[in-house]
């Protein structure tokens, strides 16, 4: 991530992207009763340089009034979205690979949930559930306990962001086992505050110069198949080792997993991995939280990806795509754990905001109406199908990975796939980048900086897929 612009290049030539002109993009932009909807085709279109001029004004405003530290990808100012594509200030239309970091799961602008959170506005913007609930908070609650995984009576308390999520979780647990000590996995990232920055893998650039931070967090070694080759059972056991040693199960209140691993790199545990880990947290006392914050509504083709693990834990973080973009965040877990935190312990002054509770009720009603876990399922097949080809046809690619729409590929240095598997983060750099000049956008991720990763929305279509790939094929062949 960084604030340096990518050389500006005029790509109104790319190939198959639809063509207008700047002057046409002017003057498509929509009076503020056209929405999004109606107004953004489903095609990539670039019109000028990538960023564009207008993009470049508010870019120079930007760097006056927007501190270094918040950074950007990709310095191109939005002005709309619908679907899988957004659209920028210039006029530029962008296939959308990474949705946010995952939180427009279901689209841009879906219109059932822009017509919840709409309606909501109309009624009451907020109250406080800690003064005065209301009803929304509660279906909320109720939509999740059915979908996260476990047949046992689960309860949810409502945040604003993933981190306050893991924050939550992690003071549940310490209460309800009156043990100390915080366990997460090697690669994991689990937010920016103080806490949370104690239990990232990566210190740059999370929390490098930020400290003191938090005490008592331990970094267990986790399973990366592509790197470590170990089998779940082997991989699980050299992380209980880990942990026995280092902390011993009676002062650990909480091992934090996530199924999936997100800017770690889109890691897979080998099979029998979580549920290694989950029988030995149950024997001994040790709450295990699945922090879904990324993983999780429906991205992996079910509602959490602990489910394609057989992986039941005591507690599920979510946040990201569960309103639709609006801010909402939350845990689920066993009722007796959540219920350990006395009466006024948990809250906070924004936490389960009425009209992202709205939104959220829509998105969850949008997934089941328009069958979004099948069709998670089937975007994985047909990224994964793409990107195997592309596998063949560059040994770049060191592996192909992930689960439906949440698919990665770790770029290594040519020839050294099979042996040393050296990360090569400027190809990731360059096809990233590249990528964005032809109107797709595609995160990086990765401990070492050296995996593409692809969360597009669910709303995703078949061509658009597929249009994104060649696109890809055309950053690889660049490379050369
Ligand atoms: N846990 C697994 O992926 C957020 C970070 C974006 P917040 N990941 C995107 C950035 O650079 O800040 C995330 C996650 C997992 C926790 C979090 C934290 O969620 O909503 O960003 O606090």
């Amino acid at each position: 991530m960084t604030d340096t612009l990518p050389n500006p290049t005029v790509t109104d030539e790319s190939p198959s992207a639809s063509t207008a002109s700047a002057a046409t993009a002017s003057a498509s932009t929509p009076s503020a009763s056209t929405s999004s909807a109606e107004s953004i085709g489903p095609e990539r279109r670039i019109v000028t340089a990538v960023p564009g001029p207008k993009s470049l004004a508010i870019h120079e405003r930007r760097l006056a009034a927007v501190p270094v530290g918040v950074s950007s990808m990709l310095p191109v100012y939005i002005a709309r979205a619908h679907g899988a594509v957004v659209e920028d200030v210039d006029g530029n239309r962008f296939l959308d690979l990474g949705a946010g970091i995952g939180v427009t799961t279901i689209g841009h602008t879906n219109d059932a949930v822009v017509d919840a959170a709409r309606a909501q506005l109309g009624d009451f913007l907020h109250t406080l559930f800690t003064i005065t609930p209301y009803e929304s908070y509660v279906r909320v609650a109720e939509l999740v306990a059915e979908r996260t995984p476990g047949d046992f009576p689960k309860k949810t308390v409502l945040v604003n962001s993933g981190a306050e999520a893991v924050e939550n979780g992690v003071k549940i647990a310490r209460r309800f086992t009156r043990r100390r000590a915080v366990a997460v996995l090697e690669h994991g990232y689990h937010g920016r505050t103080n806490l949370t920055m104690a239990m990232n893998f990566k210190a740059m650039p999370y929390a490098t110069g930020f400290g003191p931070f938090a005490g008592d967090v331990y970094h267990a070694p986790s399973s990366y198949p592509f790197r470590d080759g170990l089998s779940g059972e082997d991989a699980a056991a050299r992380t209980i080792a880990y942990l026995e040693k280092h902390v011993g199960a009676e002062d650990l209140a909480i091992l934090v997993v996530e199924p999936i691993q997100g800017e770690g790199g889109f890691q897979v545990p080998a099979p029998g991995y979580l549920p290694a880990l989950q029988r030995w947290a149950n024997a001994n006392g040790v709450v295990i939280a699945a922090d879904e914050i990324q993983s999780g509504m429906a991205r992996t083709g079910a509602w959490f990806a602990s489910s394609h693990f057989g992986f039941e834990p005591d507690l599920v973080f979510f946040a990201k795509g569960i309103a639709g973009g609006l801010p909402l965040a939350g845990v689920t877990g066993r009722a007796p754990i959540m219920d350990a935190a006395q009466p006024g312990g948990l809250g906070g002054t924004f936490g389960g905001n009425p009209v992202a509770a709205a939104a959220a009720v829509a998105v969850i009603e949008q997934i089941e109406q328009q069958g979004l876990l099948a069709r998670g399922t089937q975007i994985g097949e047909l990224l994964r199908d793409g990107l195997l080809a592309l596998q063949r046809d560059f040994d770049v690619i060191g592996e192909v990975r992930g689960i439906g729409a949440m698919i990665a590929i770790e770029l290594v240095r040519s020839g050294t796939a099979g042996t040393v598997k050296t990360p090569d983060p400027s190809a990731v750099t360059a096809i990233s980048a590249f990528a964005a000049q032809h109107g797709v956008l595609i995160l990086t991720a990765g401990t070492y900086g050296n995996v593409l990763r692809f969360l597009p929305s669910l709303a995703i279509t078949d061509e658009q897929v597929h249009d994104a790939l060649g696109v890809l094929r055309e950053a690889l062949q660049s490379l050369a």
